[in-house]
């Protein structure tokens, strides 16, 4: 198939980083070869710093990155880039980012050799193990390892040689609710369909802002363009967000919806649906079970009576919900906004419903399931078994971080006492960060695989910082199952390994072979870590011909190193409900008793005048200054750790609380004034920025900020620290059905700041 060619839609232009930045030049460590007579060498590459999996050429002269551009024969991208795609240089460049392990000694860091902190790294944990037990050491992965083929790959298997159950990361701080959705009704944690956005003419976005983000859970490079193309087929688009967002402005139509009021929203449009007749079960028929409860469920919640609760005219909601289901093709797509939040899994679960009930699931143009090359499943559990200290069940096997402090903290049997992270950052990210970052102080033992000095791995004993990705291969093989276009893309690693680097999957290979030599006993050895040192003998690079080898195409690692810029699969293609492991004979289950129960507790709450314990009278015309808070991002920022890039700080402090103009001069604050935000958990101080864009009532503000905490090693980051977010969200309450954390549409007090 000729690729089209499409112009990059960036807001930057797609031109060269300038040769040899004199600024970073000067901090290249001195072991790398000089790079003056070297020759220029041009290398594809997807770009890893988010989910949308851009194509990208990368021209090199030794190990400096000449110029990074959008490939244009992606098959995915087509052309397109950000402007994080230059943070690659930054981060490879970064004198902050660590080369050599550390090791705490009498509370100062020294250089240590790989073999010495290796060997410290494991008989830490190992003596917290033989003291208190295996699951005395927990551990938490952070969201780039998804990124990086080398962790994705070694992490599950390290940390199932290390034994412990205690198991936590950044999913539960996200997505876990559409997992657990997944799971609930096609019987699969990664049964995750993905808007056909190539054919689709009516696509709601709700709790999502892909043009920023560039799309979660769904692997989408370029979404302006793919917006205007839906437009320009006649389609529309309609964004369900509490702010006027990128997206919304280039969308169709907008609206705003109360944080949290999700699940009423979209019982609401179901009744509507069920009421018009307009249930029509297309390529899920015969396969649905659970229908009838599901038009019982939604009966009550007629439009008007959720129109106070979620701020929408009962007269939009019905007109939405009719739109939808008759349009020709459609898509009803669900992120962050959508799970973060109290009713999380019930708020996906109504969305996955409302795709199904409209004949939208396995149909071109509406919900496909990609059929992805290097075939990853996982079935998944839920319930197998509960936390200790607030009895929150499993799901997958992990359980929620925003339970870690907690477990940390309460002395008992089964206390969590050492710590393995890898690529995560939790004291930003979690919930009531700031309680965690007491709790980490307590432990016995830390160890951190990751390349940065900051909020979190400043409490580790021992920290193994990886290569940098573009010294190993690449092959995006989570993300590959959720791209809205089926494609298959391997890389080689771009620069050859620096002198004396270690990549995760040799870090964590190390790491269990001593940890076996300390757990053999005699002739005895260790099983658990026998069987992971076999797994690592092989390399990243095998286990992806090996699941190519499994996957539906007859696609091998040759035809991928013969294609560079990726093998184009074509678009999503039906019959996806009878692929991989699901329910039996790939039945639909729509009737569960937690989602029962979730419902009845929406009932009562609304009721009351609340969602998620936060009354809808909250903010707007309220006198005690109270508002909800809520999360945004933003292009030139990722989660918490891209802040020491210059080509993306440029502009400075980023960190501000957005407000309606109506509610700053109901308080008396200005734009560009400072304010207190403050939570039943912490406060934050913050400059305002005002905007109609906000609903009334509910204030933004960007997470992963908060670069004040001594010890950290982030010197530009430092510069401009911002407030962390997480320091207000609050660990208490959390997603009621597995527990994922609240982090939206947060009860705060604003108020003008004491501080100049
Ligand atoms: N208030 C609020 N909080 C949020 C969110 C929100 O919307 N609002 N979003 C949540 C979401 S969706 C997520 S995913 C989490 C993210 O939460 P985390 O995953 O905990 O945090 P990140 O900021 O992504 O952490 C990145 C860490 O990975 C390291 N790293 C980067 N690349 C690599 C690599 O290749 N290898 C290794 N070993 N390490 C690497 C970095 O140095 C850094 O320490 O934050 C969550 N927190
Ligand atoms: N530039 C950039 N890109 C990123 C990241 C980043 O940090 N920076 N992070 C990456 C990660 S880890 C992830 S998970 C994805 C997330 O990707 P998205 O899901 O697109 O995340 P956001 O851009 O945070 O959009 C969430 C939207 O939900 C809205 N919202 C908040 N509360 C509610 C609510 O209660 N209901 C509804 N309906 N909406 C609500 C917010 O206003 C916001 O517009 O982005 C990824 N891409
Ligand atoms: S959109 Fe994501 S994958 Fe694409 S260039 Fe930007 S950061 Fe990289
Ligand atoms: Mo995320």
């Amino acid at each position: 198939m000729p690729l089209e060619t499409v112009e990059s839609t960036s807001n930057i232009k797609a031109e060269a980083v300038q040769i040899g930045n004199p600024a970073h030049a000067d901090f290249l460590p001195l072991s790398l070869p000089a790079c003056d007579n070297a020759t220029m060498a041009t290398h594809h590459r997807t770009c890893n710093l988010c989910e949308a999996n851009c194509g990208l050429v990368l021209e090199v002269s030794g190990r400096t990155i000449v110029s990074i551009k959008g490939d244009e024969n992606d098959p995915l991208s087509r052309g397109y880039l950000c402007p994080k795609a230059y943070g690659l240089k930054d981060l490879y460049e970064d004198p902050d980012r660590l080369r050599v392990p550390l090791v705490k000694q009498d509370g100062s860091w020294r250089e240590a050799d790989w073999e010495e902190a290796i060997d410290f790294a494991a008989e830490g944990l190992h003596r917290v193990q033989e003291a208190h037990g295996v699951n005395a050491v927990a551990s938490y992965v952070g969201n780039p390892s998804v990124h990086n083929l080398t962790a994705l790959l070694a992490g599950p298997a390290f940390i199932r040689a290390l034994g412990s159950r205690l198991r936590f990361s950044a999913s539960s701080i996200d997505q876990f609710p559409k997992m657990l959705s997944a799971y609930l009704v096609y019987g699969a944690q990664l049964a995750i369909p993905v808007p056909d956005l190539e054919r689709t003419e009516y696509l709601i976005v709700q709790g999502a802002n892909p043009v920023v983000s560039n799309g979660s859970l769904m692997t989408a490079p370029g979404m302006k363009k793919r917006i205007r193309d839906i437009q320009s087929r006649g389609g529309k688009v309609v964004v369900i967000d509490p702010r006027r967002t990128e997206t919304a402005k280039l969308a169709d139509e907008h609206l705003f919806l109360r944080p949290g009021a999700d699940a009423p929203l979209l019982l609401a449009m179901l009744q509507v649906l069920f009421a018009h007749g307009r249930v029509e079960l297309g390529a899920a028929e015969g396969r649905v079970e659970g229908l009838e409860h599901v038009r019982e469920m939604c009966a009550q919640f007629s439009p008007e009576t959720v129109a106070e609760a979620t701020g929408v005219s009962a007269a939009d909601i019905e007109r939405i919900a009719l739109e939808f289901a008759d349009a020709p093709k459609a898509a009803y797509y669900g992120r962050i906004g959508t799970c973060v939040q109290s009713y999380g899994t019930l708020a996906s679960y109504l969305i996955d419903v409302i795709n199904i009930v409209t004949g939208r699931v396995d149909v071109e143009g509406g919900l496909m399931f990609p059929n992805p090359a290097a075939p990853l499943s996982s079935k998944g559990h839920y319930k197998k078994w509960y936390s200790r200290v607030r009895d929150i069940p499993e799901f997958g096997g992990e359980l929620p971080v925003a339970t870690l402090a907690e477990e940390i903290e309460t002395p008992g049997e089964g206390q969590i006492r050492g710590l393995f992270t890898m690529a995560g950052n939790p004291v930003l990210s979690v919930p009531n960060g700031a309680r965690l970052d007491a709790a980490l102080d307590s432990l016995d033992f830390m160890v951190s695989v990751d390349p940065s000095l900051n909020e979190t791995t400043r409490h580790a004993d021992v920290i193994l910082p990886p290569r940098h990705s573009l010294e190993n291969p690449s092959y995006s093989a989570v993300l590959l199952q959720l791209a809205v276009r089926d494609v298959a893309k391997y890389s080689p690693p771009v620069f050859e390994p620096s002198e004396g680097s270690m990549s995760e999957w040799e870090i964590l290979g190390g790491m269990v072979e001593k940890l076996g030599e300390l757990r053999a006993q005699g002739e005895e050895t260790d099983r658990a870590t026998g069987m992971a040192c076999a797994y690592f003998s092989a390399d990243p690079q095998t286990v992806i011909a090996s699941l190519l080898a499994s996957g539906p195409y007859e696609v091998t690692m040759d035809d991928l190193l013969a294609n560079p810029s990726g093998v184009d699969l074509g678009s999503l293609k039906a019959g996806g409900l009878d692929r991989g492991r699901r329910h039996d004979e790939g039945a639909i289950k729509l009737g569960h008793p937690e989602i029962d129960g979730e419902v009845s507790r929406l009932r009562d709450e609304l009721t009351r005048g609340r969602i998620g314990e936060v009354s809808f009278a909250a903010g707007g015309s309220d006198p005690d200054a109270s508002f909800v808070l809520i999360g945004r991002r933003q292009l030139r920022s990722n989660n918490s750790w891209m802040h020491n890039c210059p080509s993306l700080m440029t502009g400075g402090d980023r960190c501000s609380l957005l407000m309606n103009p109506a509610d700053a001069g109901r308080l008396g604050v200005t734009g560009g004034s400072r304010v207190s935000v403050s939570s039943a958990v912490g406060q934050v101080d913050i400059p305002v920025e005002l905007t109609d864009d906000m609903m009334p009532g509910v204030v933004s503000m960007p997470h992963g900020f908060g670069h004040t905490r001594p010890g950290v090693r982030m010197s530009l980051a430092q510069d401009f620290p911002g407030a962390s977010m997480n320091d207000v969200t609050d660990d208490g309450p959390t997603e009621g059905l597995m527990g994922n954390g609240i982090l939206t549409g947060v009860p705060v007090r604003v108020v003008a700041s004491e501080s100049p």
